[in-house]
């Protein structure tokens, strides 16, 4: 079986080096935008790399349960402290999730995808799933182009149903992550 569909539980990374900080990370209730605000006491920007119309990978059309030829709204941010990339978040966003109210998705630009999310229960979070990605992992080429370390990564997913219709939604944690965040950590 392909790799890149090895999304497990998150349960999964019991008994893996990860560390005590990652894996906090990675149990992150909703979305990291406070976090990465929260520990970083420079400037918090978000940056967008790709809003497009594009095919989503395999694992993810699965994910959505669609056909693999289809299209869907992709857009690729890091979440910074200062100019340091922190999280690479791609999110996948079927034409069907985008009808009616939900179509702001689509202009998001700088502001953070939980900005402009509907509240209470038009939002329903599925289960997280993690995955360690490869150095030649698709995502972490995104990560590369963003001017970042190849390294092994850890990710997290879960699909975000909003009135009824899923988007899914994947976060890298960048190494810059753990140094920038470890060290904030001391200083308090
Ligand atoms: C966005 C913001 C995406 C925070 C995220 O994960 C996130 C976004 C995909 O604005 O697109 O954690």
């Amino acid at each position: 079986m392909n790799r890149h569909f090895n999304w497990r539980p998150r349960q999964a990374i019991i008994g893996t080096q990860l560390s005590p900080l990652l894996k906090s990370w990675l149990d992150t209730p909703d979305s990291l935008t406070a976090r990465v605000k929260e520990n970083c006491r420079q400037c918090f920007s978000l940056r967008v790399h790709a809003e497009a119309w594009q095919r989503p990978y395999v694992d993810e059309a699965r994910r959505l349960q669609m056909p693999l030829w289809q299209e869907a709204w992709v857009r690729v941010i890091t979440l910074r402290c200062g100019d340091v990339p922190w999280v690479l978040g791609r999110t996948v966003m079927p034409r069907d999730s985008l009808r009616g109210r939900r179509s702001r998705l689509r202009s998001l630009g700088t502001r953070p995808l939980g900005s402009v999310l509907f509240t209470g229960r038009e939002v329903v979070r599925s289960a997280i799933e993690v995955r360690r990605l490869e150095a030649d992992d698709p995502l972490v080429g995104e990560h590369r182009a963003a001017g970042g370390k190849p390294l092994p990564l850890w990710a997290r997913r879960s699909t975000l149903a909003i009135l009824g219709e899923p988007i899914l939604v994947t976060e890298v944690f960048l190494p810059e992550l753990e140094y920038g965040a470890a060290y904030r950590q001391d200083l308090d």
